[in-house]
């Protein structure tokens, strides 16, 4: 998922070409806007954490990118392309150390293993857009 802090920016194509030329292939790719209600729940998992109200506000604030992604070794090797969480921790080159400014608008999200891949799939495509 592009954030919204990274596709207000323009950096969505630059973003797009940094993701291909890595070798990951795009199964699906859409442009969308977040309610409240969806934001939460993706970010379920942090709901009790205290940044969780401002995580909402900055996913809701703007579109964003969602896109389902093919690689072997694809959550590894995407969370390596995108960088460390804080920008100001992620390697040179990577994806937040190139296009994000804090923490909280950090450009991108990446899953975190195959099972909330397929999970986070299922939340913004429906099996007519999956293959
Ligand atoms: P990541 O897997 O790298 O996206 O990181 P997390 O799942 O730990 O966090 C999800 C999102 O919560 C981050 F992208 C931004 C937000 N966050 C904060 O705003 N502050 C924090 O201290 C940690 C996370």
């Amino acid at each position: 998922m592009i954030k919204p802090d990274a596709v207000a920016n323009g950096y969505t194509g630059k973003i797009i070409d940094q993701i291909i030329q890595a070798g990951f292939s795009i199964q699906a790719m859409k442009y969308l806007r977040l309610s409240r209600e969806s934001a939460g729940a993706f970010y379920e998992i942090h709901r009790e954490r205290p940044f969780f109200n401002d995580l909402v506000d900055f996913m809701t604030s703007g579109t964003i990118v969602a896109a389902i992604l093919v690689k072997e070794n694809a959550v590894a090797d995407f969370r390596n392309l995108i960088g460390a969480t804080d920008p100001q921790k992620a390697a040179p080159g990577t994806i937040r150390n190139l296009y994000a400014k804090s923490i909280d608008a950090n450009a991108m999200h990446g899953s975190d293993s195959d099972e909330n891949a397929a999970i986070e799939a299922g939340f913004f495509f429906s099996a007519l857009e999956r293959f």
